[in-house]
């Protein structure tokens, strides 16, 4: 993310850090390579110019502190500028569990939202709400396809209907919903590659008569000023109530993320890390700033990680792998641990050695990890700690209780003793895998 915007911030601080004091000159040098760098990342001219305006003001006008060297300080005020532009003093909106709530998601095609939606999806589902998924792209019939397989991937349900009328989709929805207790919509509605007139007319009347909790405007990180034009246009028909960030894990410069905040006064709410249903993260403007200056974005893989997985637990893992006596119930345990994480491919590089190594190879799917998750709970304690019990009748009642086939119980057990040979495997290979392994 970033990587050029990074690069370029990271020299011209550097070449600022060695000076032992910085002459009035000297700063105005740095302000004009930083304008420099923002333009060429794309950001929005006039957010530039007020952007290093207030940068100087303060760089120049700054108390000598002790602790900092005048580099050191221009760092601070530019991250402290940055967060600035990004951040929004709008709280988020919780959505009361007792009610309906509706979102509604815009923008241009192939922006996001249809995978964003799905993401939103398992986010609340995760929050104990329960959503329904409203395929509201009405023009290309691949797009309701598209909703109903992500929606299936993480059992979520999706409605559809099979009409032009949007209206009507909007009032069938929320009668579904109230009919089968859904707390949650998500609409993900059709875009154009360029906004029309009638594709606006008929958000319009979704908003009329959705009266939606918030408008979520997906934004393509990729595209630039032209993602903040957009977002302009759309909110001046609709009222957008905030902005997702879509595709920040490609090579974005920069330029939609730093501008469209102040160009639009709508605060960010989420972003868009990849391409997998569990890359969303909430947004958060220092940690864009720590990560466009190349501090790295420590800070939110740490509290990640620190929320959900203890080190002390880590070493308990271990020696259970080492001593052989991982169970079902540790396996479930780990299960819950690892849902809570969000993206996983992220978080495996942070775990422990072994477990590492483990989930690397290991494709885990939402809703296979629900029937998982039910099968483990329909057994008794003995059955988890001693699976070897677990003989073909209990076999059946299990797969009854979990509402899962006799099928999905022998896979699991089958996989848990691959996984159980593969501990052994790791255990045995001490010796080879040396230093990679901690505790090993
Ligand atoms: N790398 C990456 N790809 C994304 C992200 N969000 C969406 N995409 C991809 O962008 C493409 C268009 O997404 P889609 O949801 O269909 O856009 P829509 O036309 O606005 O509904 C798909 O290939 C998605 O997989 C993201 O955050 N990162
Ligand atoms: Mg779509």
């Amino acid at each position: 993310m970033f990587e050029s915007l990074t690069e370029k911030l990271g020299s011209i601080f550097s070449n600022l850090k060695s000076r032992g004091k910085l002459s009035e000159k000297e700063i105005k040098k740095g302000m004009r390579q930083i304008k420099l760098a923002l333009l060429e990342a794309d950001v929005n001219y006039r957010v530039v110019k007020n952007f290093i305006k207030s940068v100087q003001e303060k760089a120049l006008g700054q108390e000598v502190q002790d602790s900092l060297t005048p580099g050191q300080q221009i760092i601070k005020i530019v991250n402290n500028e940055l967060i600035n532009l990004m951040a929004s003093k709008k709280k988020p909106q919780t959505l009361p569990p007792n009610k309906t709530s509706k979102l509604m998601l815009v923008g241009l095609q192939g922006s996001g939202k249809t995978t964003t939606c799905a993401k939103l999806a398992i986010k609340y589902k995760r929050d104990n709400y329960s959503p329904l998924l409203v395929a509201a792209d009405i023009y290309r019939p691949a797009a309701i396809d598209q909703l109903k397989t992500l929606g299936k991937s993480i059992d979520v349900p999706v409605y559809s209907k099979d009409t032009k009328k949007v209206k009507k989709i909007a009032k069938g929805a929320v009668k579904f919903a109230q009919d089968n207790d859904h707390n949650l919509l998500l609409f993900d509605t059709a875009g154009r590659l360029h906004i029309d007139e009638k594709m606006m007319q008929e958000l319009k009347v979704m908003e009329k008569v959705l009266e939606p909790d918030e408008i979520f405007y997906v934004a393509d990180a990729m595209t630039g000023q032209d993602a903040v034009n957009s977002a302009q246009e759309f909110d001046s028909q609709l009222n957008i109530s905030g902005i997702i960030l879509t595709k920040m894990d490609g090579d974005a410069r920069g330029g939609a993320a730093l501008s469209i905040k102040s160009v639009t006064n709508k605060p960010i709410r989420y972003i868009g890390v990849g391409e997998k249903l569990n890359q969303l993260e909430k947004f958060h403007a220092d940690r864009i700033a720590s990560r466009i200056l190349g501090m790295g974005d420590v800070l939110s893989l740490i509290e990640k990680a620190e929320s959900a997985y203890e080190q002390e637990e880590a070493k308990k893992l271990e020696e259970k792998i080492r001593k052989n006596s991982f169970s079902l119930e540790d396996f479930l345990d780990q299960l819950q641990k690892i849902r809570k994480m969000g993206p996983l491919d992220q978080l495996v590089k942070m775990l422990p050695g072994a477990q590492s190594k483990l989930l690397q190879k290991t494709d885990f799917d939402e809703s296979e990890m629900n029937h998982i998750e039910a099968i483990i709970r329909s057994m008794t304690k003995e059955e988890r700690l001693k699976p070897k019990i677990i003989n073909g009748s209990r076999r059946q009642r299990i797969a009854r209780g979990s509402g899962t086939s006799l099928q999905q119980v022998n896979r699991l057990l089958k996989q848990f003793n691959q996984m159980k040979s593969m501990m052994k495997k790791f255990k045995n290979q001490k010796h080879k895998l040396g230093g990679n392994l901690p505790g090993f």
